[in-house]
């Protein structure tokens, strides 16, 4: 589809939604269901674009997966299960896949060659295949493997003491899958906490990996075993629903089975700090991965300052707290952001955009911008441009303005949240 039609909505959002799963956490089980051995079940799996994306590659690898809408069985023959792939590895729109993926062929002996969507094409893999080198993978790529088309030969991995330069869950995970392969101890030290899925899944799978504040330590050599993996709902996905009920009068919604993974609860802090009228019941402690139920309502929101080290826990909740702030008594901040533009889209420019054209008063700044709240949004032609988050988020922001807006390329949407418009249209009746 091209273009959609978005009304504003004359009644506020009422009703329930079970929040899909997890981007992340599905993403990573196929991966080490893949790496483990034996069979590991996983239930409430994203299908979403991304996702498929994953799975696609591990079949070319070799592994056995077999789908059925949100249920997947992997049959893992461990690390030397996968095989040489006949075809190109192609990732799609997904940085997860093309960066984990990297940090698991780094240590296979034998070549692969990937390649992604014109999105991925523009964004930086240095920040892995530099890393991956010095253990002692053979990558090449675009500008000395910083873009794709990306090739690799891996085999024997050295260990390394890595001081991360930027704070990506990504890097830090291609880095411990590659470290989980190499001969030693490998130390890898954040510069900021990110989601910790993949340490969780390590434990989850049998293995081990050290914490220590920001230093990560992983043994080479670990044999994972299978496990059945329940994948919490996705707070990103729930991120639109909370801002949708906390911005429309008179809502009232209950948003079931959200993770609830401290390294992703950013969104939250930040909505409870301006003003947002919500409760969380958290369902039983599971030591896997916790999830609970929202409940939100519409709420009197005062603008704040976002930066710091919250910034990697909502890193991708920022264009949806961009539009919160346009509704928000007084002036917002987001600081310390400069990663959002190496994101699907600069999702600065893209975000500051796409809201100027729908009334907001919204600056860039070089990394983050500045929101003056109390706007009133008009309608407007408006673009995706081709990334989930931004389309999500202008869907919401129709639900406030005074007029028709339609959305150009929503299609994207389906990268992350399939349902999205069933969804939210089951909450406007
Ligand atoms: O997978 P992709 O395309 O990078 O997806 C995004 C998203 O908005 O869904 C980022 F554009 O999420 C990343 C997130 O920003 C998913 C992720 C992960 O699963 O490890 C980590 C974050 O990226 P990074 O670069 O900060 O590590």
């Amino acid at each position: 589809m091209e273009l959609i039609e978005l009304q504003p909505t004359m009644k506020g959002l009422k009703g329930m939604i079970e929040i899909p799963g997890d981007k992340s956490i599905s993403h990573r089980s196929v991966m080490f269901g893949s790496i483990a051995q034996g069979v590991t079940r996983v239930t409430n799996f994203l299908p979403g674009d991304d996702c498929l994306s994953t799975i696609s590659c591990f079949r070319k690898l070799g592994v056995v997966i077999e789908e059925n809408d949100n249920e997947l069985i992997i049959y893992g023959n461990g690390f030397d299960g996968l095989k040489e792939p006949d075809e190109i590895l192609d990732v799609g729109n997904s940085g997860t896949t093309i960066r984990l993926l990297l940090g698991i062929l780094a240590g296979r002996p034998f070549f692969s060659s990937i390649i992604g969507d014109h999105s991925i094409g523009k964004r930086p893999m240095t920040r892995v295949t530099e890393p991956l080198r010095s253990m002692g993978a053979q990558i090449d790529g675009r500008n000395n493997g910083e873009f794709t088309p990306l090739s690799i030969r891996g085999g024997h991995l050295n260990p390394i003491h890595y001081n991360m330069p930027v704070a990506s869950a990504q890097v830090k995970s291609a880095l411990i899958l590659a470290g989980l392969q190499a001969e030693g101890e490998t130390i890898i030290i954040e510069k900021a906490e990110s989601r910790d899925h993949t340490e969780r899944m390590i434990r989850k799978f049998g293995g081990q990996v050290h914490k220590n504040d920001r230093e990560i330590t992983i043994k080479g050599g670990q044999r994972l075993i299978a496990s059945d993996i329940l994948v919490p709902g996705d707070i990103s996905s729930a991120a639109f629903f909370l801002v949708a009920a906390a911005i429309v009068p008179n809502s009232e919604i209950v948003l079931k089975n959200v993770g609830l993974n401290p390294t992703r609860t950013g969104i939250i802090e930040i909505m409870n700090k301006m003003g947002a009228n919500l409760e969380i019941s958290q369902n039983e402690a599971d030591s896997f991965e916790p999830a609970g139920d929202i409940t939100i309502k519409t709420s009197s929101l005062r603008g704040t300052v976002v930066e710091g080290d919250v910034i990697p826990r909502l890193i991708d909740e920022i264009p949806i707290i961009a539009l919160l702030a346009t509704q928000a008594e007084g002036t917002t901040i987001i600081k310390d952001a400069s990663e959002l533009k190496v994101k699907e889209t600069n999702r600065i420019d893209t975000v500051v955009q796409e809201l100027t054209k729908l009334g907001a008063s919204i600056e860039a700044t070089d990394d983050g911008m500045i929101i003056h709240g109390g706007t009133t949004l008009t309608g407007g032609k408006v673009s995706s441009h081709g990334d989930h988050r931004i389309g999500m988020m202008l869907a919401i922001a129709s639900l406030l303005s005074k007029d028709i807006v339609e959305l150009e390329n929503p299609d994207a949407i389906s990268v992350s949240y399939p349902n999205f418009f069933n969804h939210l249209n089951s909450l406007k009746n």
